[in-house]
């Protein structure tokens, strides 16, 4: 059984760690030596509350460069052990059939995919196992994706979107009971478009699924707050907050330490 099983239906949204592995701090050469500032992260994360590490080898990022599966297996399988090692809860953000296989011989809970399964090969990667799946909602594809993003009514198409994905994943044998729903903040969405989708977050719940959100130091708070992200750590905890309030059941944070203390709070107040 997952770690993840008795935690998802804790009343306390989880929180989620990010696990920064940029491209470049991970070439071979320095690879010793990142891992072990790598541990020493997942270590602070863990110790400061974090319930899941998400750990991710490509960059989603507008404009980022695509990255080969060897590379991105290079860069993210030595952080899964490392991860598992230190008895965490280990989600992995890949699109990649091949990223997932190889993970899942590692024992890890989740797979974070922003594509959603839709990459050739990956619905069949997870099926047969028992790992939770994340499937975020993205509008177009990274490189272009927020390049004047249109909708005629945006929570509509994202959770119309989002259904025809959790009715594919049980076409494929994938639960219901494994499925977590996320309506992918920034990845093809205006201001406009995400504060839409903040506001009716409850709509998602109709889908019968745990709600994850991702805006920490996203450009949404940036555009909000007017600031760069060395200064958006109050507003993405807030945001963070706002959508527990409204019933997200896990929070993807750069800020760990902070958001727990926020959920705490709200916890206290609530039960
Ligand atoms: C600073 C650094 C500011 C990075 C923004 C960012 C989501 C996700 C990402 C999400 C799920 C990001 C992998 C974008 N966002 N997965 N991944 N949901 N499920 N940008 O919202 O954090 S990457």
């Amino acid at each position: 059984m997952s770690k993840l099983e008795p935690l998802i239906n804790r009343p306390r949204p989880l929180v989620m760690g990010i696990l920064n592995t940029t491209p470049d701090s991970f070439s071979d050469g320095g690879r010793y030596f990142e891992k072990g500032d790598a541990k020493k992260r997942i270590e602070q994360m863990l110790e400061a509350g974090a319930d899941i590490i998400d750990i991710g080898g490509e960059s989603t990022r507008p404009g980022a460069t695509e990255v080969s599966v060897e590379d991105e297996l290079k860069r993210v399988i030595p952080l899964i052990k490392a991860a598992k090692a230190l008895g965490a809860i280990v989600s992995v953000d890949t699109s990649k059939p091949e990223v997932m296989s190889r993970a899942l011989e590692h024992n890890v809970d989740l797979i974070n995919d922003v594509r959603s399964l839709q990459e050739k090969g990956a619905l069949e990667a997870v099926a047969g196992s028992d790992v939770y799946v994340c499937l975020m909602h993205m509008k177009g594809q990274p490189r272009t994706m927020q390049q004047n993003p249109q909708y005629d009514d945006v929570v509509n198409e994202v959770q119309d979107m989002l259904r025809k994905r959790i009715a594919e994943c049980e076409k494929h044998g994938i639960g219901r009971n494994k499925i977590i729903i996320d309506p992918g903040f920034g990845f093809g969405k205006s201001l406009e478009h995400n504060t839409r989708l903040m506001r009716q977050l409850e709509r998602f719940h109709g889908l019968d699924c745990p709600v994850l959100v991702g805006v920490s130091r996203k450009t949404m708070i940036g555009q909000i707050l007017d600031q760069e992200v060395p200064e958006r750590l109050i507003g993405s905890v807030v945001a963070a907050t706002y959508a527990a309030l409204k019933g997200a059941r896990i929070l993807r944070v750069h800020d760990v330490k902070e958001t727990v203390q926020a959920m705490k709070v709200i916890s206290a107040f609530e039960n």
